[in-house]
C-alpha cells in the first residue's frame, strides 16, 4: 500500500463521519476498475456483477472512452447553453440517427430525463391533446423504480423511498406491473396525457413482463392517444440483449428515457429522446440544465454508444444472458436455497428462499465478496447479476462457478 493510498478502514470511517447515510453499501473499498474486474485497496481483484447498477456496459474504463474524455477534457468542457459548441450538434445528430428519434433534450442523471420526459408529456397533453389546464395524469406501475427526486418518488409504492418526504406531487396513478386490464381501465380517463413503463423492472427484482404486455400497453397508449414513454435508463444500452429492451417487443416507444451506459458510466448523461410532433412543446426557456449537453459528454457519449455497436455487446449479452441463466437453473437443481432466476440478457436476478427481512441473501453477498465476485441484493431475497457486457464466456463461465460453489457451500 502505498503512503498516499487510504486503507478500507480509513476509506469506511471517513465516509461514515462526512458523508450522508444515504447507502448501506458491501464492506469493499475499491480503488481501480478495468473492464469486468475491479480491484480493492489491498489489491483483491473482483468480478464486478453489478456494473454501478448497468452504468458501465461498456466494461470499467474502457480505454476508447476515456481516450474522448481525455481529449475533450483538454479544450473544452462546459459552456452552458447560453452559447453553442462545435459538440452538441454533432452528439444530438449522432444520437437520433442511432436511436431512430428527430429530436434529443440532453440531461445529466436518469432522474432529470425522468423530470424532463414528465414535464414533456404534460406540456404535450395540454397543448397538443387539449388537456384541461393542470388535469394531466401520467399512469405509472407500482413497485416501480425512476428515481430519487420528489415528483418521481410521488409514482413510488415504495414506504423507505416516499416516508416523510411529502406532500407529493399530484397527477399520478399507479396499476400493477403486468396488469393489461387495470391499464385498459385508467386509460378511459381522457385527461391521461402518458404511461410511463419500465419495460423490465430492475430494482424491483428484475422484473420481465409477460410477452404481450408491453406490446398491448403501447397499441392500447396508441388508441386512446395517449403517450408511450419507455424509462431505459437500465435497461437501454444492450443490457437486455438488445439495442433496447422494447426492441424485444418491436415497438418504439413515444419517448425514450435514457442514462446509465449512454456514457459507460464515465459521467453522468443522460437524454430523453422524441419526434418533432412532441418535442416541438419544448421551447427557449420553458426546461433546461446547466450541464445538460456538454461538450465532455457529448464525446463521451459518442464513443461510449460506438463501443456498443462495434464490440457488439447486445449479442453479446444475449448469448451470454442464455448461459448464465442455463448455469442457474444448473444451480437450482442442487439446492434448496434459491428459488428461481430470472431476466433477460445480462440483467439478471436470483430469488433467495428465504423471508424477504432475512440476511440470507446479504450474506450470501459477502461470502461471493470473499469469492471474488462482487454483487448486492435489491429488495430483501433478490440478488441482482448485472455484469459488464464485455464479458467473454470464459470469465462467464468462471463466475457461474464462483456464484455455484459460494451457494452450495453456503450455510445459513
Ligand atoms: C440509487 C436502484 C437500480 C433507474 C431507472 C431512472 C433511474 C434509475 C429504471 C434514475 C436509477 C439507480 C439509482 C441508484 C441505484 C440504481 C437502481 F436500485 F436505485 F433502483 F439500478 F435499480 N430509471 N437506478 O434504475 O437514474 O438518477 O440514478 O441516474 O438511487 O441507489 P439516476
Amino acid at each position: 500500500m502505498t503512503k498516499e493510498q487510504i486503507s478500507s478502514e480509513e476509506a469506511i470511517a471517513l465516509e461514515n463521519k462526512h458523508g450522508a447515510h444515504n447507502y448501506h453499501p458491501l464492506p469493499v473499498v475499491l480503488n481501480r476498475g478495468e473492464g469486468v474486474y475491479v480491484w480493492d485497496v489491498d489489491g483483491k481483484k473482483y468480478y464486478d456483477f453489478l456494473s454501478a447498477y448497468s452504468a458501465v456496459n461498456q466494461g470499467h474504463c474502457h480505454p476508447k472512452i476515456i481516450n474522448a474524455l481525455k481529449s475533450q477534457a483538454d479544450v473544452l468542457t462546459l459552456t452552458s447553453r447560453a452559447f453553442y459548441n462545435d459538440k452538441l450538434g454533432v452528439y444530438e445528430k449522432f444520437v437520433t440517427e442511432y436511436f431512430g428519434f428527430d429530436k434529443v433534450l440532453p440531461m445529466n442523471t436518469g432522474a432529470e430525463a425522468v423530470e424532463t420526459a414528465v414535464k414533456l408529456v404534460r406540456k404535450w397533453g395540454y397543448e397538443k391533446k387539449g388537456i384541461p389546464s393542470n388535469q394531466a395524469k401520467i399512469i405509472v406501475c407500482e413497485n416501480n423504480f425512476h428515481g430519487r427526486t420528489v415528483t418521481i418518488i410521488s409514482a413510488s409504492n415504495d414506504s423507505v423511498a416516499t416516508k416523510n418526504f411529502g406532500p407529493f406531487t399530484p397527477g399520478i396513478v399507479s396499476i400493477p406491473y403486468n396488469d393489461i386490464d387495470a391499464l385498459r381501465k385508467e386509460l378511459k380517463d381522457e385527461n391521461v396525457a402518458a404511461f410511463l413503463v419500465e419495460p423490465i423492472q430492475g430494482e424491483a427484482g428484475v422484473f420481465v413482463p409477460e410477452d404481450n404486455f408491453i406490446v398491448d400497453a403501447y397499441n392500447l397508449c396508441k388508441e386512446n392517444n395517449v403517450l408511450f414513454v419507455a424509462d431505459e435508463v437500465q435497461t437501454g444500452i444492450a443490457r437486455t440483449g438488445k439495442l433496447l429492451a422494447v426492441d424485444h417487443f418491436n415497438i418504439k416507444p413515444d419517448v425514450l428515457i435514457l442514462g446509465k451506459a449512454i456514457s459507460g458510466g464515465v459521467l453522468p448523461v443522460s437524454a430523453v429522446l422524441a419526434d418533432d410532433a412532441i418535442m416541438q412543446v419544448i421551447t427557449p426557456g420553458t426546461h433546461g440544465s446547466t450541464f445538460g449537453g456538454n461538450p465532455l459528454s457529448s464525446a463521451v457519449a459518442i464513443a461510449a454508444l460506438e463501443v456498443v455497436k462495434e464490440e457488439n455487446l447486445a449479442e453479446n449479452a444475449e448469448k451470454l444472458g442464455k448461459l448464465f441463466r442455463d448455469g442457474m437453473q444448473e444451480l437450482i437443481k442442487q439446492t434448496n436455497l434459491v428459488k428461481l432466476v430470472r431476466g433477460k440478457g445480462l440483467l439478471n436476478a436470483i430469488v433467495i428462499d428465504d423471508a424477504e427481512e432475512s440476511s440470507t441473501a446479504w450474506d450470501i453477498c459477502m461470502a461471493l465478496k470473499e469469492n471474488g465476485l462482487l454483487a448486492k441484493p435489491t429488495h430483501g431475497n433478490i440478488i441482482r447479476f448485472a455484469p459488464p457486457l464485455v464479458m467473454t464466456e470464459e470469465q462467464l463461465q468462471d463466475c457461474i462457478s464462483i456464484i455455484s460453489s459460494t451457494i452450495l457451500n453456503f450455510e445459513k
